[in-house]
């Protein structure tokens, strides 16, 4: 148990264990079913405090949801360093490789309610606090390296264009609509990010599946005062992959939890959710040494020109107990650091320092939300902060405030060298001005530099994004705009495409994009791929023999594939378990897919589901013990990734292992 899941048995009740039930006064009840009346039939009395607390609790047992990430799944883990990075940071949990720092990660989807969908098409949170022995850092990161503003004055406005619409609050969780894309084509800085956000990183196949990033330059400093510019990466163990849009939106039907689902069972069963920490780090005096400035939040910086440097590992394994207690009460900040990391002047950065902080008071209800278990540090905290709602401290001593003869001025600041934290002294001047630098003036190279990265099929995906977001949209002139303004700037091909899809009008050709670099580290096909922790549903037919299912199983679980038999029903043949059926399952819920034939014929649901998978280039493999199914089937046996299993296995799972097969 880490520290600060040990520091949470404080206030972990166990219901399980035996109890007598109590009111929240602790006097036991006696009855639990029926309110105290007047009379068998008669009015049920205000006397009733048992009735009465019962029931207020119920009606309070809401807090708003978050504004954005609303939907969201904690899990705990631990982080440790591999060696000190004391040429960077003093940071005390980035410094010591021996110490292994308790973290709290919170993913989410952005912009639908807490009941929405785990795959609609839209960027990932990525929060993760680190509970340290200097207080608690947030990096409060997202699946997508850039934003859509520059800005954070903008927020606002780009948060009211991508949720429902306000008149009919119509559609939930998709930025396929109107007022989103208006907004896109009337604030071109998103040029960027609408290239990732149309990405197949939009719809990520696992949460254990997606790079992570803390988007905005930041600062790390050392013992001897000296800064670097940082960009924090999470780079996945298990690689970064994707579905397709055609199966998130058939998932998103089967099963709306599909991604908390698989992070809680992965857990649940064992499964360590690793990711690395990277680092891009460049030397405060390199700060204009790039063709953009690091600054601003809407630019990379190619991993090729500055390599991310892997300096540590984080494991998530451990669920939560109470997802109310802890995943929706948590309180990420990016303004949450340690001695050792700072901030960069990122207009957006800097607005996101007063937002978080504003957002826990209305969520969380008055000023002490950090005193909620999930939130409390794991190291000693004090200062002269005492009431306000919720106050769950009683703390000792006549002084609450600083200086004081009275109690000797504790507590007491410390000194940096004692480990207080000093803010990096750097030279700051100007004339108080409303505007934004000419240096954040292009907003299309970089994204022609992501496109130019994509692989064939990658890119493709990205043509059909838009064409489905625009062709969602039903004000002619946004789709015009966007063409215009945005698609038509970064490529003209693209601008082709889409325009013809959407039956918008091919603006003239303008000086596109020129920006002919590419980065071969932002395309999703350059990442690892394994077997472990994949998934296959095996179809079979009701007289498919034990032992052909034994040996199936076993053939694939040695590699870490978890396998699902789904038959006509829920039954057991022989030993072995048929724990799903076409009712319960689908194809869109596994990796890959497997048919087992026996004598029997083929339901019309695993041909069906066959057809899908087959659409979804997913690897298929069968075994058939007599008969043939290529007359059944929508498909040629002989179409690539196809494969008969008991043939050649190894086949199979180099298909399964490459996740999708594009190229079919
Ligand atoms: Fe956030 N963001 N954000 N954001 N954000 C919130 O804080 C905000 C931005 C991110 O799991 C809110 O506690 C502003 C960038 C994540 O609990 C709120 C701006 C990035 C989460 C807020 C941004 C993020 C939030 C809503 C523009 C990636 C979920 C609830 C200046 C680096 C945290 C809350 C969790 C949540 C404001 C832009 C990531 C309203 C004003 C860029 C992962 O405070």
């Amino acid at each position: 148990m880490n520290k600060k899941k040990e520091e949470l048995q404080k206030n972990t009740i166990d219901n399980t264990k035996k109890a007598k039930m109590t009111t929240n006064q602790g006097v036991p009840i006696s009855e639990d079913e029926f309110s105290l009346k007047a009379g068998e039939r008669g009015p049920t009395l205000m006397e009733d405090f048992h009735f009465r607390e019962k029931m207020t609790h119920f009606d309070h047992e809401r807090i708003p949801e978050r504004v954005v990430h609303a939907r969201g799944f904690g899990v705990h883990g631990e982080f440790q360093v591999y060696e000190s990075l004391e040429k960077y940071t003093k940071a005390d949990f980035l410094t010591d490789p021996s110490k292994k720092t308790p973290v709290f990660v919170r993913f989410s989807t952005v912009a639908g309610n807490r009941g929405s969908m785990d795959i609609p098409r839209d960027v990932r949170g990525f929060s993760t606090k680190f509970y340290t022995d200097e207080g608690n850092y947030d990096l409060v990161g997202n699946n997508m390296p850039v934003f859509f503003i520059q800005d954070a004055i903008k927020f606002p406005d780009l948060v009211h264009a991508v949720k429902p619409e306000p008149h009919n609050e119509i559609p939930q969780a998709a930025s396929a609509h109107d007022t989103f894309w208006d907004f896109v084509s009337q604030n071109t800085e998103s040029a960027h990010m609408i290239m990732w956000l149309m990405s197949d990183r939009a719809i990520p196949r696992s949460l254990r599946m997606m790079e992570g990033f803390g988007v905005h330059t930041f600062r790390l400093v050392n013992k001897e005062g000296k800064s670097h510019f940082v960009k924090f990466h999470w780079k996945p163990k298990l690689g970064a992959h994707q579905v397709v849009w055609d199966e998130a939106q058939l998932i998103n039907g089967k099963d709306i939890d599909f991604h908390r689902r698989d992070l809680w069972e992965n857990i649940d069963k064992g499964n360590a959710v690793e990711f690395e920490l990277g680092l891009q780090v460049i030397p405060e005096e390199d700060e204009f040494n790039m063709d953009f400035d690091v600054l601003d939040p809407t630019k990379i910086w190619p991993e090729e020109d500055v390599p991310v440097q892997l300096v540590g590992k984080m494991t998530l394994n451990q669920n939560v107990d109470d997802y109310f207690a802890e995943t929706e009460q948590v309180a990420f900040h990016p303004g949450h650091v340690v001695p050792g990391i700072d901030f960069s002047n990122d207009p957006l950065l800097q607005g996101r320092l007063f937002s978080y902080t504003d957002t826990q008071l209305i969520r969380l209800g008055g000023p002490n939300f950090h005193q909620i278990p999930i939130n409390r540090p794991v190291c000693p905290f004090a200062n002269n902060q005492r009431e306000g709602y919720n106050q769950m401290n009683i703390t000792k001593g006549q002084t609450s405030y600083h200086k004081n003869a009275l109690n000797d001025n504790q507590p007491e600041p410390a000194s940096p060298e004692e480990g207080g934290f000093e803010h990096y002294n750097e030279k700051v001047e100007g004339r108080k001005i409303r505007a934004r630098s000419e240096s954040f003036k292009d907003h299309f190279s970089q994204a022609k530099l992501f496109l130019n990265s994509m692989q064939p099929h990658e890119k493709q995906h990205i043509f059909d994004a838009l064409s489905f977001e625009l062709g969602k949209c039903k004000s002619m002139d946004v789709r015009n705009n966007v063409l215009k303004e945005v698609i038509n700037k970064i490529d003209r091909e693209m601008a082709q495409y889409v325009a013809d899809k959407v039956g918008a009008d091919l603006p003239e050709a303008v000086e596109e994009s020129t920006y002919d670099k590419s980065s071969p580290a932002l395309s999703m096909s350059n990442t690892p791929a394994s077997l472990e922790t994949r998934t296959i549903g095996v179809m079979i037919t009701p007289d498919v023999a034990e032992q052909t299912l034994k040996e199936t199983k076993e053939k694939f679980e040695k590699h870490g594939i978890e396998v699902s038999f789904i038959g006509d029903k829920i039954h057991s043949i022989g030993d072995v378990r048929v724990e799903e059926t076409f009712d319960t399952v689908h194809s869109v819920l596994f990796d890959a897919v497997v048919v087992l034939k026996g004598k029997a014929q083929l339901q019309p649901e695993a041909i069906e589901n066959l057809a899908i998978a087959f659409k979804h280039k997913k690897a298929i493999g069968y075994g058939i013990d007599e008969g043939d199914i290529s007359d059944a089937l929508q498909f040629s046996l002989e179409a690539k990734g196809v494969t008969d299993i008991e043939k050649d296995v190894d086949q199979f799972l180099e298909d399964v292992k490459a996740h999708r097969i594009w190229d079919r």
